[in-house]
């Protein structure tokens, strides 16, 4: 009898334009072409009420202290958990643009906001199997195009976030050359994906952030 696996957790990491969204979707369609069972998430899920406020803060139509808009953005993961549990228990992958460490690492850039703190509230939440973490120099990211008018688009904190995001870096890590063309990225990050799909780990259970 063939022992079933679970699904992937396989989280895509980055600062803003170092493509994360177009590697998501290059991703997506390469598991499709695959026939190999995938759900897209991203981070944060704006559709839910606590990502109705979020959305509203990121374009500075709201302002939130910053201990409370990093609390939102954890329920928002929290909030979804379920689905998340659900998805992976019957065999289907999950690719997430953006997850935890984007969390941290914008609230732990802010001034002071403590980065041991903003990890606290995503304890217990599920632990990827594989952070592809695609790496540009923001000053490098910046000349792909004018940031947007969000609130954090913005050289500076783009600059402390890459900082804090490599203080996040464990076993699961992946790191990817960003400053490359989109077909070099999309194929170190399908061989990426690959191998994790591959792994006997997900034979066992999915582990929690600590
Ligand atoms: P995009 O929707 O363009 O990815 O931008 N962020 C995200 C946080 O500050 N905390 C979080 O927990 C997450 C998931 C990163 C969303 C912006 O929100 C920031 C950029």
């Amino acid at each position: 009898m063939e022992i079933m696996k679970r699904g992937a957790l396989i989280v895509l990491e980055g600062c803003d334009r170092s493509g994360k969204t177009t590697q998501c979707q290059k991703v997506m369609s390469w598991l499709k072409q695959s026939n190999i069972e995938s759900h897209f998430m991203r981070f944060p899920e704006r559709s839910t009420t606590i990502g109705s406020l979020i959305g509203k803060y990121l374009e500075c139509s709201a302002e939130l202290e910053d201990h409370a808009i990093h609390l939102l953005f954890s329920a928002n993961r929290w909030e979804l958990l379920p689905d998340m549990k659900k998805l992976l228990g019957k065999g289907t992958n999950i690719i997430v643009d953006r997850y935890s460490y984007s969390g941290i690492a914008f609230s732990a850039a802010k001034p002071n906001m403590d980065l041991t703190w903003c990890q606290k509230s995503d304890s217990g939440l599920l632990k990827p199997d594989l952070v592809i973490f695609l790496d540009i120099d923001p000053t490098v990211a910046q000349t792909r195009g004018e940031y947007g008018v969000e609130r954090y688009e913005n050289l500076e904190m783009q600059k402390l976030v890459r900082s804090n995001y490599l203080k996040l870096k464990d076993e699961t890590w992946k790191v990817v050359d960003a400053s490359r063309s989109v077909e070099e990225v999309t194929r170190d990050v399908c061989q990426l994906v690959k191998e994790a799909l591959d792994s006997k780990s997900l034979l066992t259970e999915i582990k929690q952030l600590t």
